[in-house]
């Protein structure tokens, strides 16, 4: 919790168009922040102004123009250092989002440095993109998965997970924050346990980026990745920060332009970080936005960012958590962000389908959590997930619909 003031949403509404329209005769609420967040018209407009005003392929010009695009695209790069405190930004690199970031260390790292013997450590409620892409590197070198469970209060089990990390562990990759319970997990105390073994830590930033202040730096990971559509930015833009000493010694993951620095017929040679692993055109608009996203949230503060969030997402889990017949999920001394639950008689599709009818838009089904449901016995949530410009009076209203979906499914 930080005690910074909470942001007023009567300043931050109208910064998001879309916002002010209608949904079943009502405004709409959108809850489902979790999947992708609404964008601010700064990254509208910064978006819009680089390709009426800026556009040119970049690192290859040696026009003006081109060279302002490539000043725009590396200067976003600057700022997604800057985002998450990394002090180099040749460790920043442009991916396509979370989940190509993830897949780009288990293929160039994973399937350099890992072989049979050797363990990887993730969590039951990982998401699907920080899961299949460690089964198939598994698969393709022989190492061997491992999984840190739910503990008590459906927070990570820390016992299990000092008893999971030991010296075959060579990577441990863990969610900063669950997208379908919104448990900020434990990573100190992870991260801390993998050192001990010399193991390298990646951590699966999708969720936590958008929502509270990170410092890569202090964190101590090794890897770090999120997605700019989370975060107001555009969709296909996403970040992986590695540290550098580790991204040197990796192979690229794709091949193509940019990527090389002298190609043969023989062979090729790669080029510097962070272009040896941005293979082909980059993702040159989209990381314009992400930069303008980024400066809208610097400019407002993650600390206050974060204190919204937090307070929305504790009142949301005291008017729901009044409800009778309702189940929370997630741990209730960690949980932001995101507030899964089940109401006793009522399938999650249908509660999602009737909020629908009251214009309020939340996401029902497993999140791409499917082990993590497992876990929870349960094959579904509902899951209303909250960013800046939700209102108390969103919440009041889900909270109301929610009775009425409960009283027209039992018919009580
Ligand atoms: N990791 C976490 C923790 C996520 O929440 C998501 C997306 C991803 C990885 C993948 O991100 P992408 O941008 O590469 O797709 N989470 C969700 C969600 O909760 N509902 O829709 C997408």
């Amino acid at each position: 919790m930080t005690s910074a003031a909470p942001l007023d949403p009567a300043d931050i509404r109208p910064d998001f168009p879309l916002l002010d329209q209608q949904s079943g005769g009502q405004l709409l609420a959108y809850l489902d922040n979790a999947a992708t967040s609404q964008k601010p018209l700064a990254v509208i407009e910064a978006v819009e102004g680089y390709y009426r005003h800026t556009n040119a392929n970049v690192h290859r010009g040696i026009y003006e123009l081109a060279n302002r695009s490539t000043e725009a695209f590396e200067g976003a790069r600057q700022k997604a250092a800057e985002f998450i405190n990394a002090s180099d930004w040749h460790s920043v690199i442009f991916t396509s989002g979370t989940t190509e970031a993830i897949n780009l260390v288990a293929y160039a790292w994973g399937r350099q440095q890992l072989g049979s013997g050797d363990e990887i450590v993730l969590s039951v409620s990982e998401h699907h993109s920080n899961l299949v892409p460690w089964q198939l590197v598994a698969k393709a070198t022989g190492a061997k998965l491992r999984y840190i469970p739910l503990g008590e209060h459906q927070g990570l089990d820390l016992e299990a997970a000092a008893q999971l990390i030991n010296p075959r562990t060579k990577l441990v990759a863990l969610g900063h924050q669950s997208n379908a319970l919104g448990n900020v997990n434990p990573v100190a105390q992870i991260t801390a346990l993998a050192k001990n073994v010399g193991a390298l830590v990646l951590l699966d930033g999708a969720q936590s980026a958008p929502h509270f202040p990170v410092d890569v730096q202090a964190l101590g990971c090794d890897f770090y990745a999120f997605s700019g559509h989370k975060l107001l930015g555009p969709t296909g833009i996403g970040v992986l920060w590695g540290r550098r000493e580790i991204l040197e010694e990796m192979d690229p993951f794709l091949g193509g332009g940019e990527m090389i620095h002298t190609v043969t017929l023989e062979g090729s040679t790669w080029n510097e970080l962070p272009w040896k692993f941005e293979a082909g055109t980059p993702k040159i608009a989209q990381a314009v936005g992400l930069g303008a996203a980024m400066d809208y949230l610097t400019a407002l503060g993650m600390d206050r960012v974060q204190r919204t969030i937090d307070d929305l997402s504790d009142y949301a889990a005291r008017s729901l958590g009044e409800i009778p017949g309702i189940t929370l999920y997630g741990d209730a001394d960690t949980r932001s962000g995101a507030l899964s639950f089940a109401m006793k008689g009522v399938h999650p599709h249908d509660m999602a389908q009737l909020l629908d009818q009251e214009g309020i838009a939340v996401r029902a089904g497993h999140h791409c959590t499917q082990p993590l449901m497992q876990s929870l016995g349960v094959a579904a949530t509902t899951r209303a997930s909250f960013q800046i410009y939700n209102t108390v009076e969103e919440i009041d209203r889900l909270a109301a619909a929610i009775r009425k979906a409960a009283a027209f499914m039992l018919g009580a």
